[in-house]
């Protein structure tokens, strides 16, 4: 699931880093069976728990990346049209309906700033719908520092590929790497295909990633394998660093060959279903729940007078709260605003009584549209 399409293409186009890369694909064995369950969702409650999920929205143009560097065709949102709990599963539900200029809608969830690991066995049960034609279901991963392809992305389950049409569709899954090989993007990819087709029901979709190899199964048939280790050559250092899992069900773009509303036949709506997810790691590997980093206690804005009657309404998932200062930029987690010179003092000790409400006061009124 790229997120930004470059033309260069150094592992498709030349056998160069293909021949590099040769050397470090091998077999070697991972002990999933001696790791430890450290992280699940069931998606058993009765919504989306935002302990673990947080969602992309819109088109991609508010980060300045349209259609997310695919020309993807659709709107995300986190309404319950398009992302909600049923019968124990995550449902993602693409739609055909003009949103905000866009015509299909469906959704885009993250563990961002909740659940980021280094190493591990992740599997996911999914079921992805009819993709004909034009549907992209993705299960993947991105690193959590660093700007794309420099961030990594290591991507467990694609399907609808331009390659796989017209016949196969629905039949054909890719897993891919995507990292900076200095200075430019590389690629590295492998499909599986399925006899039947894999829309028809669940299947069990696998990374097992450690310091030596990352490896991708279906239904614990290996498919994808990927030498890691030697980062002074393949310039991989990416793959050792935390990652965050996405889950999404994109409309049309380049992956799709999918490019016009008027080529998406695909019988909408149309739903991903995720079953569960769950993570195993050794002793040592990384893992950073962001509920385990939360702070306790009553947050708001606040002020000495005149009493507020608007307020903050954090939901956890369509925004984001950070803290302001203008004393240290706040470097984990990130990105996190650092405001320098342009925020005003705003510290207990920096004034008290009425000076402090006007030190305050003028900020919060910069940030805070709902306030205005
Ligand atoms: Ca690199
Ligand atoms: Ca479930």
């Amino acid at each position: 699931m790229k997120t930004i399409t470059y033309s260069l293409n150094l592992l498709r186009s030349a056998g160069r880093l293909m021949l590099l890369l040769g050397g470090l694909l091998c077999g070697g064995q991972l002990s999933a069976s001696a790791q430890t369950l450290v992280w699940e969702e069931n998606f058993d409650g009765p919504t989306i728990n935002p302990d673990n999920w947080t969602f992309d929205f819109g088109d991609g143009c508010e980060r300045g990346n349209c259609g997310w560097g695919n020309q993807e065709l659709e709107y995300y949102t986190s309404r319950p049209e398009n992302a909600r709990i049923e019968n124990g599963n995550l449902r993602i539900e693409a739609r055909r309906e003009d949103f905000q200029g866009k015509p299909f809608t469906s959704a885009r969830l993250k563990t961002y700033g909740r659940v980021h690991f280094k190493y591990g066995t992740l599997e996911a049960r999914i079921k992805v719908p009819n993709l004909q034609n034009g549907l992209w279901p993705a299960f993947w991963m991105l690193g959590t520092t660093g700007t794309w392809p420099a961030s990594g992305e290591i991507d467990m389950m694609e399907m609808g590929a331009k390659t796989s049409y017209p016949d196969n569709v629905n039949n054909w899954a890719g897993a891919a790497v995507h990292w900076d090989y200095k200075g430019s993007q590389a690629d590295y990819e492998q499909v599986y295909k399925s006899a039947a087709a894999l829309t028809d029901d669940y299947h069990v979709y696998k990374l097992q990633w450690d310091a030596n190899l990352i490896k991708v199964f279906i239904d614990n048939v290996q498919f994808f394998s990927v030498g890691i280790s030697n980062v002074a050559v393949s310039d991989m250092e990416e793959f050792h660093k935390p990652q965050y899992v996405l889950l999404n069900l994109a409309v049309g773009g380049n992956y799709t060959g999918k490019m016009n509303p008027g080529d998406i036949t695909a019988t909408l709506p149309a739903a991903m279903l995720v079953d569960y997810l769950r993570l195993y790691q050794n002793p040592g590997d990384e893992l950073y729940l962001g509920k385990d980093h939360a702070f306790a206690g009553d947050y708001g804005v606040y002020s000495e007078r005149p009493a507020i009657v608007d307020k903050l309404v954090y939901d956890g998932q369509d925004a984001n709260l950070y803290y302001w200062n203008n004393l240290t930029n706040i470097t984990t987690p990130v990105p996190v605003p650092f405001e320098g010179s342009r925020c005003w003092p705003c510290t207990p000790t920096a004034a008290a009584g009425l000076a402090w409400e006007w030190i305050m006061w003028p900020r919060i009124w910069e940030t805070l549209p709902m306030a205005r």
